[in-house]
């Protein structure tokens, strides 16, 4: 069994993450700054260096003696990209170079978060992964930027290197607390609570909803075919459908066994109209496909926030 390090692995999709490592014998370093990560979303048997990524000493110590590096760590959030751009950039990229200037000397194989954001908005396309990158966002133009220095690791210094462009991902952990937190994790806490959620514009805007689960699988996979045959891919994680918002307020209400109490705010400056992935690169690189249905995950995590 190896040792792999996760950085972000204290957040919402890298505890997910850690828990699969760990149930596979694997041992887990995590490198988090609790930011919006939680120590308590940690098991036990997860090593914690708290500490900043973006700091090359901290990364390049938590880089020592892994097999992989999973990394992840990033400020999450679109809007907090917009009103604090030096200060996400400051993560966002300079936390991605940080670790591949220490996984530089080992060579470490590096499977990293990219985000459905590099493609800005699509109209009417699906996206696949050789679709023109046209990012709107600081926080899109961070995750391109570091796909091209993952180009670099590989082709200068030999780090093998993947990215997987994550659509909107949703599952148990994910933090509804913050305005900014995933539309899903808002409105499954709202609804099953019996209170109001509110559709920014129209309702009618889509997205592409992937399981965490389904992502983890994905990261898992991504990671022994980097070990296999390097490289500098992208990836997309994605299902291959769109749920626009509103049908996913009434999806989750029927659910719930409520009537979601809908109301409608100003759209949000800039937000993307329609996400929908094209997944079949990744099935035909990795061998697997997100499978998990809207409805069935959003039960699950309906039951997991009951509970
Ligand atoms: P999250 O906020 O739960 O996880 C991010 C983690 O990084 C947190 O634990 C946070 O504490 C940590 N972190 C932030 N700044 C740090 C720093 N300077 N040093 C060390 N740790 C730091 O969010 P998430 O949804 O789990 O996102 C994980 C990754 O997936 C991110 O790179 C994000 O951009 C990407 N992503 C997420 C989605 C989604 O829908 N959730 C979509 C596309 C891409
Ligand atoms: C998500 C990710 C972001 C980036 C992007 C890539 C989160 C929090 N953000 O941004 O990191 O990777 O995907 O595609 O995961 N909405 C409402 N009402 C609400 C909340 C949201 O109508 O109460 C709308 C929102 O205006 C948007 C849609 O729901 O049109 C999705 O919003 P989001 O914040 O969940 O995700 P997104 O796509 O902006």
């Amino acid at each position: 069994m190896s040792l792999f390090l996760v950085t972000g692995g204290a957040g919402f999709i890298g505890s997910h993450l850690a828990d699969s490592l760990l149930a596979d014998g694997h041992q887990v370093r995590v490198l988090d700054d609790l930011s919006t990560g939680k120590r308590a979303n940690l098991q036990d048997q997860a090593e914690l260096i708290v500490g900043d990524v973006a700091d090359p000493a901290t990364t390049a110590a938590a880089m020592a003696g892994v097999a992989g590096c999973y990394h992840l760590a990033a400020i999450a959030s679109v809007q907090r990209g917009n009103e604090d751009w030096l200060g996400t950039s400051r993560v966002n990229l300079g936390g991605t170079l940080a670790v591949l200037e220490a996984a530089r000397a080992g060579r470490v194989p590096v499977v990293y978060a990219s985000s459905a954001a590099i493609y800005g908005d699509l109209g009417e396309a699906v996206a696949t992964e050789d679709t023109r990158p046209a990012p709107l966002t600081a926080y899109g133009a961070d995750k391109l930027a570091s796909e091209l220095h993952a180009s670099v690791a590989w082709h200068v210094h030999r780090v093998p290197t993947l990215g997987l462009r994550f659509f909107n991902v949703y599952g148990p952990r994910q933090d509804p607390s913050s305005p900014y937190s995933g539309v899903i994790s808002v409105f499954a806490k709202a609804i099953a609570a019996g209170a109001p959620v509110t559709l920014h514009g129209d309702g009618g805007q889509t997205r592409d909803f992937v399981h965490v689960g389904d992502v983890v699988a994905h990261l898992r996979a991504a990671m022994g075919e980097l070990v296999r045959g390097g490289g500098a891919a992208v990836l997309n994680v994605c299902t291959g459908r769109q749920t626009s918002i509103i049908e996913l307020a009434r999806l989750l209400g029927t659910l719930a066994g409520r009537t979601p109490d809908m109301r409608h705010g100003p759209a949000r400056t800039g937000d993307i109209r329609r996400s929908l992935g094209d997944p079949s690169r990744a099935r035909a690189r990795l061998g697997i496909a997100a499978e998990r249905r809207l409805a069935d995950g959003l039960g699950l995590l309906l039951n997991a926030n009951a509970d």
